[in-house]
């Protein structure tokens, strides 16, 4: 074998092993990056009160973080955000919005409700 053919394979040798590893970091960064996407904490979750029901009725959260939720009452009327399940409860005007803090909560379902309207506003918080 000729001292350039030898040369020329070491290189090639060299950029296959290197292509290998690059390749498997990226795949191992794609699997990381997936899973912080499930369990990424948002700065404050929104609820809205409209028509005494709650929007959205049911979302996610981190489980074993500290959340932050503005509660938006959109109705004229006064409505009391609570959980027994959470261990919180508030009045909100009508009209305003009110910023509680819950958790760090287990991985679980959680339910609330407003207790001025019992048979329309009800949700549940997952942690996970
Ligand atoms: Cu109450």
């Amino acid at each position: 074998m000729g001292k350039a053919m030898k040369k020329l394979l070491t290189i090639l040798g060299i950029s296959i092993i290197t292509a290998g590893i690059s390749f498997q970091a990226t795949a191992s960064d794609e699997v990381v990056s997936q899973e912080q996407e499930i369990i990424e904490k948002k700065e404050f979750y929104e609820i809205f009160i409209k028509d005494h029901k709650f929007t959205p009725e049911t979302f996610t959260v981190p489980a074993g973080e500290k959340i932050k939720l503005i509660i938006h009452n959109q109705d004229p009327t006064p409505e009391e955000f609570e959980s027994h399940d959470f261990n919180r409860e508030k009045i909100i005007s009508g009209n305003k919005k009110a910023t509680i803090f819950i958790g760090p909560l287990k991985a679980g379902k959680y339910h609330y409700f407003g207790e001025f309207n019992m048979d329309t506003a009800n949700g549940y918080i997952i942690a996970e």
